[in-house]
């Protein structure tokens, strides 16, 4: 018997104007990531991962000391995962799966078995509950042995990538019919190689970043490309991957070109050769790369180019764009001695611009997180704009802060304030197709260890049973899935 209790919670509302519903085939769900959740680290035959070795190498790089070694627990407690997200009323729920424990060697001649019951298993609970599995094949958990032979500056990975995603279509996708094979490469490579600040920890500016970011390109294509030769005739799913984009807008009217320079960095560079007509690198980036990297002395471009056959390769290797939206930075010209701000673009030395917040915006908990509602809608609109009428997927949105409570009224205003954004972009004409909230339950948030909480539930990480407990904003969303509206009463009731 199921235990039933009504919440009624009061919350600031704007006017309600009416017609605030969503499309009748508009999609809510709810993510997570493997190293972010499972735990269980070592158990059966699952090999360590980059996380699992950078964690123990460089513990001082995480800001609480602490690891993804048990996280949620939800390797063991997966039911309850499914029951909430049932209970949130979710069409869908996003989670990763970890190649190391599915594929320990990291190539195909080893597929564990337990690997393939957890993820078969949590697949066939979610589908009984009439919820869909939205599938990422990689969100940052490379098999430590692949980092040994160079990890994602090997070209070798893309094969290594393709190997891997061919078992999982074949073992998963009878069921799993939404795949995002690579989650932010922007963040994988970029702030890896730039900063050392996420595992491996090797910090490799200007050059590793590009090599990683070439590869995550064509691991993508071949991924995408394995499904659409072997399994989209049997299965008819969709493949993307995920990017990270912050909304870039310009600090004034002078800064309008070297802004739209800078979102050829920031998106252009992981979507460019994929979603773009004519493919290949964006050549205004290409181009002031080669530039300086002759200015250096240098022979070659550290921008590794692509032959017309890899352009051709990896052009068109979508069914949908997915995009992850948090936060908005201003773009100025950086002048002598102005210090790239911290995170995103620590890599952004190749533009020379200077990224800063506008002062009415927000913040949030943690350094990076400024609020800026409307650069989603803006996001979506250049997206449509520069890619054509294409259906966009976003796959991860919203709220950090430091409080630990149930009563989140800042992230149900977040969520209101960007789902609101969302519905105007549909009125503009985009393609938006669904909305997934991040994240379902508190996780380990990389470097910002367990301060950082993202969850629509609160998890006790003191409790040896990670006791799970729903917060006002798992009540607003499920309000919004099951209303299939922002036309919930200022005063909602739900039960969770
Ligand atoms: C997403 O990354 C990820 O997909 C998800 O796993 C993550 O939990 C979520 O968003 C929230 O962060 O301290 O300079 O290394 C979004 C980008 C990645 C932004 C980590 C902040 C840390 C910056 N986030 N990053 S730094």
């Amino acid at each position: 018997m199921c235990w039933l209790r009504t919440v009624v919670i009061s919350f600031i509302v704007g006017t309600v104007v009416g017609g605030r519903d969503f499309p009748p085939d508009f999609k809510f769900g709810a993510a997570t990531a493997a190293y972010q959740v499972e735990g269980a680290w070592n158990v059966s035959d699952k090999s360590p991962s980059i996380w699992d070795s950078y964690i123990r190498r460089y513990p001082e790089r995480i800001i609480d000391g602490s690891s993804g070694d048990v996280a949620c627990d939800s390797y063991n407690q997966w039911r309850k995962d499914v029951e909430i997200a049932s209970n949130l009323g979710l069409h869908f729920y996003r989670f990763s799966i970890a190649w190391t424990r599915l594929m320990p060697s990291g190539f195909p001649n080893t597929v564990s078995e337990d690997g393939k019951k957890f993820y078969n298993d949590l697949i066939d609970a979610l589908l009984e509950k009439g919820i869909e599995p939205v599938v990422t094949l990689y969100h940052w958990d490379l098999p430590q042995s692949l980092q040994d032979l160079g990890g994602w500056t090997n070209p070798l990975v893309s094969d290594w990538f393709a190997d891997y995603a061919r078992i999982a279509f074949s073992l998963f996708g009878d069921r799993v019919k939404t795949w995002i094979t690579l989650n932010e490469p922007i963040i994988f490579c970029e702030i890896v190689y730039n900063t050392a600040m996420h595992a491996p920890g090797i910090l490799s500016a200007g050059v590793g970043n590009y090599l990683c970011n070439k590869h995550a390109m064509l691991a993508h294509a071949k991924a995408w490309r394995i499904y659409d030769e072997e399994f989209r005739p049997k299965y008819n799913g969709k493949v993307s991957l995920s990017n990270q984009i912050l909304w870039l807008e310009p600090e004034n009217e002078n800064d309008v070109e070297i802004t739209e320079t800078s979102r050829q960095l920031m998106v252009g560079m992981f979507s460019h050769p994929i979603f773009s007509k004519e493919g290949g690198w964006p050549p205004v980036i290409e181009k002031i790369i080669a530039e300086k990297s002759k200015k250096e002395g240098l022979s070659k471009s550290r921008l590794p180019p692509f032959t017309q056959e890899e352009i051709d390769f990896v052009k068109g290797t979508y069914d949908f764009f997915a995009l992850n939206y948090y936060t908005s930075r201003t773009v100025k010209k950086a002048k002598e001695g102005d210090r790239i701000g911290p995170w995103p673009m620590n890599g952004a030395s190749d533009l020379d611009i200077h990224l800063t917040v506008r002062p009415e915006w927000k913040h949030a908990a943690t350094s990076w997180f400024y609020i800026y509602p409307e650069g989603l809608r803006r996001q979506l609109a250049w997206l449509k704009e520069h890619y054509g009428d294409i259906e966009i997927l976003i796959t991860e949105n919203g709220y950090a802060s430091y409080d630990i409570s149930e009563d989140d009224p800042d992230r149900v205003q977040y969520y209101k304030e960007h789902l609101e954004q969302v519905l105007l972009a549909i009125e503009d004409g985009v393609k938006v197709s669904g909305y997934t909230a991040w994240t379902m339950i508190d996780n380990f948030e990389w470097s910002d260890g367990y301060r950082s909480k993202f969850g629509l539930y609160k998890i006790d990480f003191e409790d040896p049973l990670r006791k799970r407990s729903p917060r006002a904003s798992a009540h607003y969303y499920s309000s919004v899935v099951k209303s299939h509206s922002l036309d919930v009463d200022n005063k909602f009731t739900d039960e969770l």
